[in-house]
């Protein structure tokens, strides 16, 4: 059986390491001190066990599969890249910035994933809160080796408790992705308030204008959004009304948030593209004044 490298064992780690542990053995990289697996997943009224353990060797591992925060993905990966720089990598967080960082430092070897799951980490368990689906692929500007494609197709022709697919445009995925966040994620961290507050009229302005700003960039770099982008956005904020965002639960546990890996790929564009993104940086200001001290 294939050993697999698992680094970020949070709920969407543990959904994955879930999801292979049939097929391959995983083993998790403490990448920070305090780093702890939890033993259980729930989900569907079941209670399935993670079979998977800790490690600090390098030793004999086939793939390595990044699923930490995207704020860590530079100080995760950096010590592991000069060993494992043979091996195909998934990365699988929020935003840009980090998967194309990651794609530089080994050419040819990092494939690009997103996913729709829900989960939550509570101590050692782990909650399946909502069924999703989880793209992987080969990004169309890192293009990468036979084998790192071959292994991503394993990945994703096997069954298992999570629907994992090949996506042959996973740029555009994640751009759509990125998009959504770069909405909700910095008006819920600033107003502190649940997703579905978004769909109240009173937003409605302010998400067409930053929109508007996403899809010139986007179109800038050669991207295509949905059209009706606003639209999408507030369909995902009255379908996760009750959650409270990614980057205002970090902003509540006093942690960095994404706010460089999300805002700031669509910031660096305009920039290139001598666009003006006016609103995208008053959200990337407002954001950054929540947390002065750890910047
Ligand atoms: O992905 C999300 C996040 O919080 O990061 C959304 C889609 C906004 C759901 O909460």
């Amino acid at each position: 059986m294939a050993t697999i490298l698992l680094i970020g064992p949070g709920a969407i780690g543990s959904l994955m390491a879930w999801s292979l542990q049939d097929r391959a053995t995983i083993k998790v990289y403490a990448h920070r001190a305090g780093v702890s697996l939890p033993g259980t997943v729930e989900s569907d009224e079941a209670t399935h066990r993670l079979l998977w353990s800790l490690t600090d060797s390098l030793d004999g591992i086939d793939a390595v599969v990044v699923c930490c925060k995207a704020t860590q993905i530079e100080r995760a990966t950096l010590p592991l890249i000069p060993q494992l720089s043979n091996v195909p990598w998934l990365v699988l967080c929020n935003g840009l910035g980090p998967q194309a960082w990651l794609s530089e430092q080994l050419p040819g070897q990092v494939l690009w994933a997103s996913t729709t799951e829900g989960a939550g980490r509570f101590g050692d368990r782990v909650q399946h809160t909502g069924v999703g689906e989880t793209r992987i692929g080969s990004p169309a500007q890192y293009p990468v080796s036979a084998k790192t494609e071959n292994w991503g197709h394993w990945l994703t022709s096997q069954t298992g408790p999570l629907e994992l697919h090949w996506e042959p445009d996973i740029t555009s995925v994640l751009w759509r992705k990125l998009a959504i966040n770069a909405v909700i994620n910095p008006i819920t961290a600033v107003h502190k308030c649940q997703n579905g507050a978004l769909a109240e009229p009173q937003w409605q302005s302010e998400i067409s204008a930053l929109c508007e700003e996403i899809q010139s960039i986007a179109r800038a770099c050669g991207v295509q959004l949905p059209e009706a982008l606003a639209e999408r956005v507030i369909q995902v904020a009255k379908a996760t009304r009750r959650n409270r965002s990614s980057m205002l639960t970090d902003i509540e546990a006093g942690r960095e948030t994404e706010i460089d890996a999300i805002l700031g790929p669509l910031l660096c564009a305009a920039d290139r593209h001598g666009l003006s993104a006016a609103r995208l940086q008053y959200w990337y200001q407002a954001v950054i004044r929540l947390h002065p001290l750890i910047r």
